[in-house]
C-alpha cells in the first residue's frame, strides 16, 4: 500500500487499494472461413435503445426526461438550471443513489461528474450521446445482468449531473427551420457609439445569438479565438461588460451596453474570472471585461460554483476528437501530462484522436478552459461523429461508441490516474486443443500493483438452450490467465463475457454489452475451428477494475483545488 508522488505537487494517493490490470484479448480470425463480424455482435438491443433511432427535438427530449426521472425517482432528479431567452428550461438530471442527498448524506464521498451536450444548436448528435448515457444508467440499474452491475457501480458511487441540451433555443431553432444554427437565440442589440449621458436610443436587434462556447469567463477578452465585434459571426463571444463596475478607471467612462470596452489596461476591467483579486482592491472578479453574459453560460457557472467537478465531458460534433485545455494558448496546461494520458485512454475507448484543444484551433472563453482554470476540472471535449448530424441509423452507433469512454471518465473522478484493462489483439491467443478451447488473458502491469486472487473470476458463455454457464479463470505460471471451455457444449455462435471481482468485491464485466457479444465458431475441417471475435466499432477495449473505491477521490480533488487557488 505505498503512496507515490505523482509529480503533480500536492496530489498524492495510495494506489494499493486499486486493482488495476491490463488484459489482452485476441481479435481472432483463425481461419479464412471464419464468419465475418456482423450485426450478431450485438444481439437484440436493450429496449431503451429504440429511443435512439431518430433525433429528439426539445419538447420530445423534455418529455423523455420527465418520464425517465418519474420512472426512476430514487436514482434520478430532474432539475432546471434556469430558463433561456426564449423561456425553455435548461434541464439537468442528477443521477445517484440517495439522489436527494449529497454524498449519501455524508456516508460516502461521491465525486460530482458533469456531462453536457449541445452548446451548439446544429450539433444534434451531441445531445443524443449524453441522453443515451443517462438512459443506459437508469434503465439498466435495476436489471440483473452485467449492464446492471456496471450501471450500479457508476450510479452508487458518483453524483452525475447530466445537461444534455445546454442550448435548447438554438437546437429547437435548428429543428424548426432546418438551419444549421450554432449559437443561442438571444438578440444582439448594437446601439450607436454614444456618450453616456445622451438619450437612450431604441434598442433594435441587429442579429441573434452568442456562441456559448466562447462566452465563459476565462481569457474571454483575448483576440484570436472568437468573433469579438462581428455579432453575426458563428463564434460571436457575446457583448462586453464595459461598465467600470468598481470605479478604478484612470479615465472614468461608461459606455453603452454593446460598445467595445477599453480593456483591462485602462483599469476598467478585472480579468479573467479567476477567483483572484487581480487589481488588489479586496474584491474578486468584480469588474470583468465580459463573459457570462448569456443565461446558458450563467447557468453552467452557477452549477460549477456550487458543485465540485473533478472531471467533465462536453459533447460537440464533429471530427472524432478528444480535446482538453488549454484552448486559449499553445502552452501546455499545468496538468498537461495527466490530461493527455487520461485523454489518450478516453480516445482509445471511443476510437477518436486525442489532442490539446489549441492544437486544433485557438478558442477563448471556452467551457473546459474555464472549469480547469477555476476548479482544476479535467475537462474533455468530445467531437462526436463525422458530421454535425449523422444519419439517424448511426445515432445508436455513436452513442454506444462513447459509452465506455464516458463511464471511464466517471471513474476517473475518483482517481484520474487510474490505470485500465486493455484488450489487445497482439499479445494473447485463443487456442483449441481437442474439444476444448482456451481463452488466454495476459495482464500488463501499468505500474500499479494489484491484488486480484482470481476468486469469482470467470468466463461466462451461453449454451445453445439460452442458459448461461461459466468456466473459472485460472492463473498460469507466466502470469497470464486462462479459461477453458468444451466446444461441444456451446453452439456455433456463443455469446460470452468475462465476469471479475475487484478488490472491493465489486463485479466488473467486459464488455459493457457483454451478453450481446458473440463468439462465432465455424468449422474448417474435422478437427479445426475457425474463431471470430467481432468487436464492432469498439476497436480497442479498455476499462478499469478500480471502480468503486471513491474514498480518497475527494482528497485528490480538494488538494487540486487548494493548489489551484494558491
Ligand atoms: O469550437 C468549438 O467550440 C468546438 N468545436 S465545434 O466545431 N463543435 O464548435 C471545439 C472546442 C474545443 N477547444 C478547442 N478546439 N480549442
Ligand atoms: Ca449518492
Ligand atoms: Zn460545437
Amino acid at each position: 500500500m505505498g503512496a507515490i508522488d505523482t509529480g503533480s505537487g500536492a496530489i498524492r494517493f495510495g494506489i494499493g487499494m486499486f486493482l488495476v490490470l491490463v488484459i489482452s484479448f485476441p481479435f481472432l480470425s483463425a481461419s479464412d472461413t471464419a464468419k465475418a463480424p456482423g450485426p450478431s455482435e450485438f444481439a437484440s438491443p436493450s429496449s431503451f435503445e429504440s429511443n435512439y433511432t431518430s433525433y429528439m427535438d426539445f419538447p420530445a427530449m423534455e418529455s423523455y426526461l420527465v418520464s425517465l426521472t418519474e420512472r426512476y425517482p430514487d436514482i434520478s432528479r430532474l432539475i432546471s438550471l434556469g430558463e433561456t431567452h426564449e423561456g425553455r428550461d435548461i434541464w439537468c438530471v442528477k443521477v445517484s443513489d440517495n439522489v436527494m442527498q449529497d454524498d449519501d448524506g455524508g456516508a460516502e464521498y461521491e465525486p460530482d461528474i458533469l456531462l453536457v451536450g449541445a452548446h451548439h444548436g446544429n450539433e444534434w448528435i451531441s445531445y443524443e450521446v449524453p441522453l443515451y448515457v443517462l438512459a443506459y444508467l437508469l434503465e439498466n440499474y435495476y436489471g440483473d445482468d452485467c449492464n446492471a452491475s456496471k450501471a450500479k457501480n457508476i450510479v452508487d458511487h458518483h453524483e452525475l449531473f447530466i445537461v444534455p441540451m445546454l442550448n435548447p433555443d438554438g437546437t429547437q431553432y435548428s429543428h424548426d427551420t432546418g438551419d444549421m444554427w450554432r449559437k443561442n437565440r438571444e438578440p444582439n442589440y448594437i446601439s450607436e457609439f454614444m456618450p453616456f449621458d445622451a438619450p437612450t436610443p431604441k434598442l433594435v436587434a441587429q442579429s441573434y445569438g452568442v456562441d456559448l462556447n466562447r462566452n465563459y469567463g476565462w481569457m474571454w477578452h483575448l483576440a484570436g479565438g472568437s468573433n469579438a465585434l462581428n455579432h453575426r459571426g458563428g463564434s460571436y463571444r457575446g457583448p462586453p461588460d464595459n461598465r467600470d463596475d468598481d470605479g478604478d478607471a484612470r479615465i472614468p467612462v461608461n459606455w453603452r451596453p454593446g460598445h467595445y470596452p477599453l480593456g483591462p489596461e485602462d483599469g476598467v476591467d478585472e480579468d479573467p474570472w479567476d477567483g483572484i483579486d487581480n487589481d488588489g482592491d479586496g474584491l474578486i472578479d468584480e469588474d470583468p471585461a465580459g463573459g457570462f453574459s448569456s443565461l446558458e453560460t450563467i447557468a453552467m457557472k452557477n452549477l460549477g460554483d456550487t458543485r465540485e467537478f473533478p472531471v467533465l465531458i462536453t459533447y460537440h460534433s464533429y471530427s472524432e476528437l478528444v480535446l482538453w485545455p488549454w484552448g486559449w494558448t499553445d502552452e501546455p496546461a499545468p496538468d498537461a501530462p495527466l490530461m493527455s494520458q487520461l485523454g489518450g485512454r478516453l480516445a482509445d475507448l471511443n476510437g477518436y484522436m486525442p489532442m490539446q484543444g489549441y492544437d486544433l484551433y485557438m478558442t477563448t472563453g471556452e467551457m473546459t478552459d474555464w472549469f480547469y482554470a477555476m476548479y482544476g476540472t479535467l475537462g474533455y471535449t468530445f467531437e462526436v461523429g463525422r458530421t454535425f448530424r449523422p444519419a439517424e441509423d448511426l445515432i445508436i452507433e455513436e452513442c454506444r461508441k462513447n459509452l465506455e469512454a464516458t463511464l471511464f471518465l466517471c471513474r476517473a473522478g475518483s482517481n484520474p490516474y487510474m490505470s485500465y484493462v486493455r484488450f489487445d489483439d497482439n499479445s494473447s491467443s485463443l487456442s483449441v486443443s481437442g474439444s476444448r478451447f482456451k481463452f488466454d488473458l495476459s495482464y500488463m502491469d501499468e505500474g500499479y500493483p494489484y491484488g486480484w486472487d482470481g476468486n469469482g473470476c470467470e468466463l461466462r458463455y451461453m449454451l445453445p438452450d439460452g442458459r448461461w454457464d461459466s468456466s473459472p479463470l485460472i492463473e498460469n505460471d507466466d502470469g497470464t490467465w486462462s479459461a477453458s471451455v468444451d466446444i461441444r457444449r456451446i453452439g456455433g455462435d456463443a455469446p460470452f463475457y468475462y465476469r471479475m471481482l475487484d478488490v472491493e468485491g465489486g463485479e466488473v464485466t467486459y464488455p459493457v454489452y457483454a451478453p450481446e457479444m458473440h463468439l462465432s465458431l465455424g468449422s474448417t475441417g474435422s478437427d479445426a475451428w475457425g474463431l471470430q471475435f467481432g468487436l464492432g466499432t469498439l476497436m480497442v477495449m479498455i476499462f478499469t477494475l478500480g471502480t468503486i473505491w471513491g474514498g480518497f477521490g475527494g482528497g485528490i480533488f480538494k488538494s487540486m483545488r487548494a493548489e489551484r487557488k494558491g
